[in-house]
């Protein structure tokens, strides 16, 4: 069972901050991470931060927080080999999961990727639609091919993107409980907090709602409520 399912049963909020932009100190990550991390589940850290500051910085953010859970979104899209080089640096960094995209196909591909991940006991989430309306015009139209893969691979879980509940949805119904739903969109991208939970999602990603607000804290708890009031005031997937 991956940690961060662990995480929710040890009763914290089904978040996971999106932690992008350098314009946030280190310091103010390290914060950040201080703060919340008994009510978020983990964290997911993008290629600008890591440019900006470093694996090594990172990595010793991480060492202090060894009791959570860290992804690394370097949203993988490379040749077998390559990507295997890069997940073990990210392991190295101290991450729990890394983020592939799933267009990239078996053969080569992620088949090879996914093995390493295993041999490493590193969570690997597999994109399989994206939340930008861009998705439509080539990501969405492979989806159902790259759910198969998901269904012949067995990752740890998926991305699937909060801005169209629909899509969420389907990947519940296609992929069953044996796999994790983690979706973007939510906040300022346009999609209410608790609506990626309600339409099957396992974890919403938050980043400026609450990386941006002046109080991170007051932030978060205000997201989680919302998720809890959205997923309570309606029939969800699952009820
Ligand atoms: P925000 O809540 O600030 O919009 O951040 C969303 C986060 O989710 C970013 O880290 C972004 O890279 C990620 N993301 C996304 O927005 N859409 C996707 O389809 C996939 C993502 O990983």
């Amino acid at each position: 069972m991956s940690k961060l399912v662990g995480r929710i049963s040890e009763g914290r909020g089904r978040v996971l901050i999106a932690v992008d932009d350098p314009s946030l100190s280190l310091k103010d990550f390290e914060s950040l991470v201080l703060r919340t991390k008994e009510l978020v589940a983990g964290y997911k850290v993008g290629v600008p931060y890591l440019l900006s500051f470093g694996l090594d910085s990172i990595r010793d953010i991480i060492r202090r927080y060894e009791d959570t859970y860290f992804i690394a979104d370097l949203k993988l899209a490379d040749v077998d080999v390559v990507m295997s080089l890069t997940v073990r640096v990210a392991r190295a960094g101290g991450f729990d999961g890394v983020i592939a995209h799933g267009f990239v196909g078996r053969e080569g591909g992620l088949e090879g990727l996914h093995k390493v991940c295993m041999d490493l006991n590193m969570d690997l989430y597999v994109l399989v639609s994206m939340s930008h309306p861009g998705s439509l015009e080539i990501y969405d139209l492979v989806m159902d091919k790259v759910l198969a893969l998901v269904e012949v691979l067995k990752p740890t879980g998926v991305v699937a993107p909060a801005t169209r509940s629909n899509v969420i949805k389907y990947v519940r119904q296609r992929l069953g409980r044996h796999y994790i739903i983690i979706s973007p969109g939510v906040g300022v991208q346009g999609a209410e907090f608790g609506s990626a939970l309600c339409a099957g999602a396992d974890f919403e990603i938050v980043g400026r709602a609450i990386t941006k607000s002046e109080d991170v804290v007051r932030a978060t708890k205000y997201v989680i409520k919302a998720q809890e009031d959205y997923v309570r005031s309606r029939k969800c997937v699952g009820d």
